[in-house]
Protein backbone atom coordinates (compact mmCIF):
# COMPACT_ATOMS: atom_id res chain seq x y z
CA UNK A 1 0.00 0.00 0.00
CA UNK A 2 1.54 3.59 -0.64
CA UNK A 3 -0.68 5.27 1.56
CA UNK A 4 -2.80 7.19 -1.11
CA UNK A 5 -6.09 5.38 0.35
CA UNK A 6 -6.36 5.64 4.41
CA UNK A 7 -8.29 3.10 5.92
CA UNK A 8 -9.60 3.30 9.71
CA UNK A 9 -11.67 1.57 12.25
CA UNK A 10 -13.78 3.74 14.34
CA UNK A 11 -15.69 1.47 16.31
CA UNK A 12 -17.95 -0.44 14.07
CA UNK A 13 -17.49 2.50 11.14
CA UNK A 14 -14.84 1.93 8.87
CA UNK A 15 -13.64 5.24 7.68
CA UNK A 16 -12.09 5.25 4.10
CA UNK A 17 -9.86 8.60 3.13
CA UNK A 18 -8.26 9.28 -0.08
CA UNK A 19 -5.24 10.61 0.90
CA UNK A 20 -3.52 12.96 -1.91
CA UNK A 21 -3.95 15.87 -0.61
CA UNK A 22 -1.93 17.78 -2.20
CA UNK A 23 -2.90 17.15 -6.26
CA UNK A 24 -6.47 17.52 -4.37
CA UNK A 25 -6.78 13.62 -3.43
CA UNK A 26 -6.44 12.68 -7.68
CA UNK A 27 -7.24 8.93 -8.54
CA UNK A 28 -3.84 8.15 -9.45
CA UNK A 29 -3.10 4.21 -10.21
CA UNK A 30 -2.10 3.45 -6.67
CA UNK A 31 -5.64 4.55 -5.57
CA UNK A 32 -7.41 2.92 -8.07
CA UNK A 33 -5.72 -0.17 -6.92
CA UNK A 34 -6.02 0.54 -3.05
CA UNK A 35 -9.08 1.86 -2.68
CA UNK A 36 -10.78 -1.81 -3.22
CA UNK A 37 -8.45 -3.45 -1.15
CA UNK A 38 -9.89 -0.75 1.67
CA UNK A 39 -13.45 -1.54 0.98
CA UNK A 40 -13.14 -5.10 0.70
CA UNK A 41 -11.43 -4.71 4.23
CA UNK A 42 -14.27 -3.08 5.36
CA UNK A 43 -16.88 -5.68 3.75
CA UNK A 44 -14.72 -8.71 5.40
CA UNK A 45 -14.58 -7.08 8.32
CA UNK A 46 -17.65 -8.58 10.94
CA UNK A 47 -17.10 -5.39 13.51
CA UNK A 48 -17.70 -3.12 10.46
CA UNK A 49 -21.70 -2.02 10.28
CA UNK A 50 -21.40 0.74 7.65
CA UNK A 51 -18.22 2.56 5.29
CA UNK A 52 -17.63 6.42 5.22
CA UNK A 53 -15.65 7.60 2.28
CA UNK A 54 -13.92 11.12 2.68
CA UNK A 55 -11.20 13.40 1.27
CA UNK A 56 -7.95 14.20 2.92
CA UNK A 57 -7.19 18.09 3.16
CA UNK A 58 -9.47 20.83 3.39
CA UNK A 59 -9.83 21.50 -0.70
CA UNK A 60 -11.30 17.66 -2.09
CA UNK A 61 -13.39 15.17 -1.75
CA UNK A 62 -11.42 14.00 -4.78
CA UNK A 63 -10.74 16.38 -7.86
CA UNK A 64 -11.26 13.45 -10.35
CA UNK A 65 -8.85 11.00 -12.45
CA UNK A 66 -5.41 12.46 -12.37
CA UNK A 67 -4.51 14.26 -15.51
CA UNK A 68 -1.20 14.40 -15.69
CA UNK A 69 -1.55 10.11 -15.41
CA UNK A 70 -3.95 9.32 -17.66
CA UNK A 71 -3.14 12.29 -20.18
CA UNK A 72 0.32 10.52 -20.49
CA UNK A 73 -1.10 7.37 -21.88
CA UNK A 74 -0.15 6.41 -25.88
CA UNK A 75 -1.78 2.67 -26.29
CA UNK A 76 -4.60 1.01 -25.71
CA UNK A 77 -3.23 -1.75 -23.94
CA UNK A 78 -2.54 1.02 -20.86
CA UNK A 79 -5.99 2.75 -21.47
CA UNK A 80 -7.65 -0.67 -21.36
CA UNK A 81 -5.77 -1.64 -17.97
CA UNK A 82 -6.54 1.69 -16.23
CA UNK A 83 -10.10 0.80 -17.33
CA UNK A 84 -9.82 -1.96 -15.09
CA UNK A 85 -10.38 1.43 -12.55
CA UNK A 86 -14.52 1.26 -13.50
CA UNK A 87 -14.24 -1.73 -10.72
CA UNK A 88 -13.59 0.08 -7.76
CA UNK A 89 -17.02 1.57 -8.10
CA UNK A 90 -19.16 -1.98 -8.84
CA UNK A 91 -17.03 -2.92 -5.87
CA UNK A 92 -17.70 -0.18 -3.16
CA UNK A 93 -21.73 0.07 -4.48
CA UNK A 94 -21.66 -4.00 -4.18
CA UNK A 95 -20.60 -3.97 -0.90
CA UNK A 96 -23.57 -5.62 1.73
CA UNK A 97 -22.67 -2.49 4.34
CA UNK A 98 -24.18 0.96 4.14
CA UNK A 99 -21.82 3.80 2.33
CA UNK A 100 -22.04 6.90 2.97
CA UNK A 101 -19.52 9.81 0.95
CA UNK A 102 -18.88 12.19 3.02
CA UNK A 103 -17.39 15.33 0.92
CA UNK A 104 -15.82 18.60 1.13
CA UNK A 105 -14.74 21.05 -1.69
CA UNK A 106 -13.91 19.56 -5.14
CA UNK A 107 -15.90 16.57 -5.99
CA UNK A 108 -15.30 15.76 -9.93
CA UNK A 109 -15.06 13.56 -12.00
CA UNK A 110 -14.02 10.10 -11.28
CA UNK A 111 -14.04 11.52 -7.68
CA UNK A 112 -17.90 12.42 -7.76
CA UNK A 113 -18.32 9.09 -9.59
CA UNK A 114 -17.14 7.17 -6.45
CA UNK A 115 -19.32 9.47 -4.14
CA UNK A 116 -22.20 8.62 -6.73
CA UNK A 117 -21.67 4.67 -6.18
CA UNK A 118 -22.04 5.21 -2.36
CA UNK A 119 -25.45 5.08 -0.91
CA UNK A 120 -25.58 8.36 0.86
CA UNK A 121 -23.94 11.90 0.06
CA UNK A 122 -23.63 14.61 2.85
CA UNK A 123 -21.68 17.63 1.81
CA UNK A 124 -20.11 20.82 3.23
CA UNK A 125 -21.77 23.73 2.27
CA UNK A 126 -18.34 24.36 0.30
CA UNK A 127 -18.59 21.94 -1.97
CA UNK A 128 -18.35 21.63 -5.52
CA UNK A 129 -19.86 19.22 -8.05
CA UNK A 130 -18.90 18.39 -11.90
CA UNK A 131 -18.48 15.66 -14.40
CA UNK A 132 -16.05 17.86 -16.75
CA UNK A 133 -14.78 14.70 -19.16
CA UNK A 134 -16.35 16.32 -22.24
CA UNK A 135 -14.08 19.32 -21.62
CA UNK A 136 -11.14 16.82 -22.13
CA UNK A 137 -12.67 14.92 -24.90
CA UNK A 138 -13.82 11.95 -22.56
CA UNK A 139 -17.21 10.80 -21.18
CA UNK A 140 -17.13 9.44 -17.27
CA UNK A 141 -16.15 6.16 -17.62
CA UNK A 142 -16.51 5.08 -14.18
CA UNK A 143 -20.34 4.90 -14.03
CA UNK A 144 -21.12 8.36 -14.15
CA UNK A 145 -23.36 8.18 -17.17
CA UNK A 146 -25.35 5.32 -15.66
CA UNK A 147 -25.55 6.23 -11.88
CA UNK A 148 -26.07 10.51 -11.96
CA UNK A 149 -29.49 9.73 -13.93
CA UNK A 150 -30.54 7.20 -11.58
CA UNK A 151 -30.03 10.13 -8.49
CA UNK A 152 -30.74 12.72 -10.30
CA UNK A 153 -33.41 12.15 -12.75
CA UNK A 154 -32.40 12.25 -16.64
CA UNK A 155 -32.62 16.16 -17.01
CA UNK A 156 -30.66 17.02 -14.70
CA UNK A 157 -27.95 14.46 -15.35
CA UNK A 158 -27.82 15.10 -19.07
CA UNK A 159 -27.44 18.80 -18.54
CA UNK A 160 -24.19 17.85 -16.24
CA UNK A 161 -22.92 15.39 -18.31
CA UNK A 162 -23.33 17.25 -21.61
CA UNK A 163 -21.99 20.58 -20.21
CA UNK A 164 -19.24 19.66 -17.68
CA UNK A 165 -20.19 22.67 -15.78
CA UNK A 166 -19.78 22.96 -12.26
CA UNK A 167 -22.36 23.31 -9.35
CA UNK A 168 -22.25 24.11 -5.95
CA UNK A 169 -23.53 22.60 -2.96
CA UNK A 170 -27.28 24.29 -2.75
CA UNK A 171 -27.60 23.36 -6.42
CA UNK A 172 -26.18 19.57 -5.83
CA UNK A 173 -28.51 19.73 -2.86
CA UNK A 174 -31.75 21.25 -4.52
CA UNK A 175 -31.26 18.45 -7.53
CA UNK A 176 -31.04 15.36 -4.96
CA UNK A 177 -27.15 14.97 -5.65
CA UNK A 178 -26.39 14.67 -2.52
CA UNK A 179 -29.15 14.35 0.90
CA UNK A 180 -27.76 16.88 3.49
CA UNK A 181 -25.53 19.83 3.83
CA UNK A 182 -23.81 21.13 6.75
CA UNK A 183 -20.22 23.03 8.09
CA UNK A 184 -17.21 21.42 7.17
CA UNK A 185 -16.81 21.41 11.14
CA UNK A 186 -19.82 19.17 11.14
CA UNK A 187 -18.96 16.94 8.14
CA UNK A 188 -17.67 13.94 9.55
CA UNK A 189 -20.02 14.38 13.07
CA UNK A 190 -22.77 14.20 10.38
CA UNK A 191 -21.07 11.36 8.66
CA UNK A 192 -20.54 9.54 11.55
CA UNK A 193 -24.10 10.09 12.82
CA UNK A 194 -25.25 8.56 9.74
CA UNK A 195 -23.47 5.76 10.26
CA UNK A 196 -24.03 5.17 13.73
CA UNK A 197 -27.71 5.53 12.57
CA UNK A 198 -27.43 2.51 10.14
CA UNK A 199 -25.22 0.57 12.00
CA UNK A 200 -28.12 0.19 14.51
CA UNK A 201 -30.32 -2.16 12.04
CA UNK A 202 -30.07 -5.53 11.64
CA UNK A 203 -26.88 -6.03 9.12
CA UNK A 204 -28.87 -8.61 6.95
CA UNK A 205 -31.50 -6.29 6.91
CA UNK A 206 -29.69 -3.88 5.33
CA UNK A 207 -27.68 -6.12 2.66
CA UNK A 208 -31.36 -7.04 1.64
CA UNK A 209 -32.84 -3.62 1.43
CA UNK A 210 -29.28 -2.73 -0.36
CA UNK A 211 -30.04 -5.78 -2.85
CA UNK A 212 -33.38 -5.24 -3.13
CA UNK A 213 -33.51 -1.26 -4.37
CA UNK A 214 -30.08 -1.75 -6.27
CA UNK A 215 -31.29 -5.14 -8.35
CA UNK A 216 -34.83 -3.90 -8.52
CA UNK A 217 -33.75 -0.26 -10.04
CA UNK A 218 -32.54 -2.72 -13.33
CA UNK A 219 -35.89 -4.75 -13.17
CA UNK A 220 -39.45 -4.55 -14.69
CA UNK A 221 -41.59 -3.84 -11.24
CA UNK A 222 -43.49 -7.21 -11.58
CA UNK A 223 -40.11 -8.70 -11.12
CA UNK A 224 -38.58 -6.32 -8.76
CA UNK A 225 -41.39 -6.78 -6.17
CA UNK A 226 -40.25 -10.80 -6.63
CA UNK A 227 -36.80 -9.85 -5.86
CA UNK A 228 -37.93 -8.14 -2.92
CA UNK A 229 -40.59 -10.61 -1.87
CA UNK A 230 -37.89 -13.02 -2.16
CA UNK A 231 -35.38 -11.71 0.16
CA UNK A 232 -38.17 -10.55 2.91
CA UNK A 233 -38.77 -14.29 2.87
CA UNK A 234 -35.15 -14.90 3.59
CA UNK A 235 -35.22 -12.56 6.67
CA UNK A 236 -37.95 -14.60 8.15
CA UNK A 237 -36.24 -16.86 9.32
CA UNK A 238 -33.31 -15.16 10.87
CA UNK A 239 -32.20 -14.67 14.29
CA UNK A 240 -31.87 -10.85 13.94
CA UNK A 241 -35.98 -11.07 12.66
CA UNK A 242 -36.77 -12.68 15.86
CA UNK A 243 -34.71 -10.28 18.11
CA UNK A 244 -36.01 -7.66 16.46
CA UNK A 245 -39.87 -8.68 17.75
CA UNK A 246 -38.53 -9.67 21.05
CA UNK A 247 -36.69 -6.04 21.78
CA UNK A 248 -39.52 -4.19 20.75
CA UNK A 249 -42.14 -6.36 23.29
CA UNK A 250 -39.67 -6.21 26.14
CA UNK A 251 -38.99 -2.82 25.22
CA UNK A 252 -35.05 -2.53 25.30
CA UNK A 253 -33.05 -1.78 22.11
CA UNK A 254 -32.24 -4.95 19.78
CA UNK A 255 -28.96 -6.69 20.02
CA UNK A 256 -28.01 -7.81 15.91
CA UNK A 257 -25.89 -10.77 15.32
CA UNK A 258 -26.24 -10.58 11.59
CA UNK A 259 -27.42 -14.02 11.07
N1 LIG B 1 -5.23 15.48 -11.76
C1 LIG B 1 -3.94 15.77 -11.41
N2 LIG B 1 -3.59 16.82 -10.65
C2 LIG B 1 -4.58 17.63 -10.22
C3 LIG B 1 -5.94 17.40 -10.54
C4 LIG B 1 -6.24 16.27 -11.36
N3 LIG B 1 -7.47 15.93 -11.66
N4 LIG B 1 -6.67 18.37 -9.98
C5 LIG B 1 -5.81 19.16 -9.32
N5 LIG B 1 -4.56 18.72 -9.46
C6 LIG B 1 -3.34 19.29 -8.89
C7 LIG B 1 -2.92 20.54 -9.62
O1 LIG B 1 -2.14 20.21 -10.75
C8 LIG B 1 -2.08 21.22 -8.55
O2 LIG B 1 -0.85 20.57 -8.43
P1 LIG B 1 0.55 21.36 -8.73
O3 LIG B 1 0.43 21.80 -10.13
O4 LIG B 1 0.54 22.49 -7.73
O5 LIG B 1 1.64 20.35 -8.49
C9 LIG B 1 -2.83 20.90 -7.28
O6 LIG B 1 -3.62 19.74 -7.57
C10 LIG B 1 -3.79 22.01 -6.85
O7 LIG B 1 -4.65 22.29 -7.92
P2 LIG B 1 -4.77 23.74 -8.59
O8 LIG B 1 -3.53 24.54 -8.40
O9 LIG B 1 -5.25 23.55 -9.97
O10 LIG B 1 -5.92 24.40 -7.68
P3 LIG B 1 -6.97 25.49 -8.12
O11 LIG B 1 -7.66 25.93 -6.89
O12 LIG B 1 -6.32 26.55 -8.97
O13 LIG B 1 -8.00 24.73 -9.05
C11 LIG B 1 -9.46 22.87 -9.70
C12 LIG B 1 -8.76 23.65 -8.53
C13 LIG B 1 -10.15 21.68 -9.09
C14 LIG B 1 -10.51 23.80 -10.34
C15 LIG B 1 -8.38 22.51 -10.75
O14 LIG B 1 -7.30 21.89 -10.07
C16 LIG B 1 -8.93 21.58 -11.79
O15 LIG B 1 -9.62 22.02 -12.71
N6 LIG B 1 -8.55 20.29 -11.69
C17 LIG B 1 -8.92 19.32 -12.68
C18 LIG B 1 -10.35 18.89 -12.57
C19 LIG B 1 -10.68 17.86 -13.61
O16 LIG B 1 -10.83 18.19 -14.79
N7 LIG B 1 -10.66 16.57 -13.20
C20 LIG B 1 -10.62 15.46 -14.09
C21 LIG B 1 -12.01 15.13 -14.57
S1 LIG B 1 -11.98 13.82 -15.73
C22 LIG B 1 -11.46 6.18 -16.14
C23 LIG B 1 -12.42 6.40 -15.18
C24 LIG B 1 -12.69 7.68 -14.78
C25 LIG B 1 -12.05 8.76 -15.36
C26 LIG B 1 -11.09 8.54 -16.30
C27 LIG B 1 -10.79 7.25 -16.71
N8 LIG B 1 -11.13 4.89 -16.53
C28 LIG B 1 -11.85 3.76 -15.94
C29 LIG B 1 -10.02 4.67 -17.39
C30 LIG B 1 -12.37 10.07 -14.87
C31 LIG B 1 -12.02 11.18 -15.51
C32 LIG B 1 -12.08 12.44 -14.77
O17 LIG B 1 -12.15 12.50 -13.57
Amino acid sequence: MSGSVLFERRDDVAIVTLNRPEVLNAIDASMRSELPVAITAAERDPVVRAIILTGAGDRAFSAGADIKEFGAYTSLTETRAARQGRRWNDVLESTTKPTIAAIHGFCLGGGLEIALACDLRVASHESFFALPEVKLGIIPGAGGTQRLPRIVGLGHALRLILSGERIDASAALQIGLVSELVTRAELMPTALAWASKFAAAAPLALAYAKEAVRRGLDLPLDEGLKVENDLATLLLGTDDRAEGAAAFRDRRKPVYRGR
